[in-house]
């Protein structure tokens, strides 16, 4: 995208931060402005940025397309600072942390711990609400100790949450990602005040998931809706091609389609129960597409644009999907008016 595209694209945005995808070449100069609440570059391998910053890095590099960040920009200048080891950008209304944790020996542990901090976080920092999170840790399908790491995962996250009294009506969106390498790192967006979450009807909702998935069902909302006075924000979580609690289809291009299905009937329920200002997928702000095999790149780039036109920006990032057999996962966003 070209640098006037991005610069426009800020612009656009509304509510207390906007998002978009920037000519890489732009990192420095970012990374660098009080306004900039969260810079996210797309490398080989994770790392925290430097201290007293608002960039990292995830271990999910780009595949295709001109490099670019993703700027998540505060029309009003962020304060920063450290905490339970995580990494702080703040506003008025939002609280943006990141923290990357050194791959340790049990991800059950390691990801109860991290989960523990960020409820540590949420109760002294006056942002108690959790809208979203992102979740990145290699070997995301190796088996440790005969547990799939991703089902450990599940296991410490619902450990760390499930003492919160509400815990099912709580859950954020959320994506969780094999990278290529670094550690677990957890990234997340918090507020003063709740969203609301909104679940598929084409889906059982994630944390209903039948015991075979994970002894401790994975702790997510397919999305939260948030209304900033006269802005509204989705937050769609990362969505694949699950009907049901089933995985479905074994190539690329059937699995695009039954998650974009997917997508598509979550927006058209956000727009059904909660008045979200658009039904359809071409009227989203940001769409994120995680591919498990590089190679399947060209062709889903096609597929999408024959589908969806043009108009909606998406980067395409190497990451392992949760599932072994799934081959694609696809996460949006999007701002507009308050209808
Ligand atoms: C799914 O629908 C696909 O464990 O946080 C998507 C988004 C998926 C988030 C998570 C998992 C997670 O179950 C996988």
């Amino acid at each position: 995208m070209s640098q006037a595209g991005a610069r426009q694209d800020a612009l656009t945005g509304c509510g207390p931060f906007s998002v978009s995808y920037v000519d890489a070449a732009l990192h420095d100069e970012l990374a660098q402005d009080p306004h900039t609440l969260a810079l996210i570059g797309f490398k080989q391998t994770a790392s925290a940025g430097p201290a007293g910053g608002s960039a990292f890095d995830t271990g999910l590099p780009q595949i295709n397309g001109d490099p670019v960040c993703e700027y998540w920009r505060s029309p009003a200048p962020v304060e920063r600072l450290e905490s339970e080891g995580f990494r702080i950008t703040r506003t008025p209304e939002v609280m943006f942390a990141s923290r990357l944790m050194p791959e340790g020996a049990d991800i059950a542990a390691d990801t109860r711990a991290v989960y523990g901090a960020i409820l540590q976080l949420l109760e002294t920092s006056g942002y108690p609400h959790l809208l979203r999170v992102w979740n990145y840790f290699p070997h995301i399908n190796a088996v440790e100790d005969g547990t799939e790491r991703y089902q450990a995962f599940c296991v410490g996250r619902h450990q760390a949450l499930s003492v919160l009294g509400t815990f099912e009506s709580s859950l954020p969106a959320a994506s969780a990602l094999g990278s290529q390498g670094g550690g677990l790192q957890i990234y997340f967006l918090a507020a003063r005040s709740p969203g609301v979450q909104i679940e598929n009807p084409r889906q059982v909702s994630a944390f209903r998931y039948p015991e075979r998935y994970s002894p401790r069902s994975p702790s997510f909302s397919r999305a939260t809706l948030k209304h900033w006075d006269d802005c509204t924000h989705l937050y769609i979580s990362g969505t694949a091609s699950i009907v049901g609690h089933e995985s479905v289809h074994d190539d690329p291009l059937t699995q695009l389609h039954e998650t974009l299905e997917n997508i598509a009937a979550l927006i058209g329920n956000a727009h059904d129960t909660e008045g979200l200002g658009i039904r359809q997928l071409d009227e989203l702000s940001k769409l994120k597409v995680y591919l498990r095999n590089p190679t399947h790149a060209d062709v889903v780039r096609r597929a999408m644009e024959a589908r969806l036109g043009d108009s909606v920006p998406t980067v395409f990032l190497h990451g392992d999907v949760c599932r072994s057999e799934l081959l694609l996962e696809i996460e949006g966003l999007y701002t507009g008016p308050h209808p």
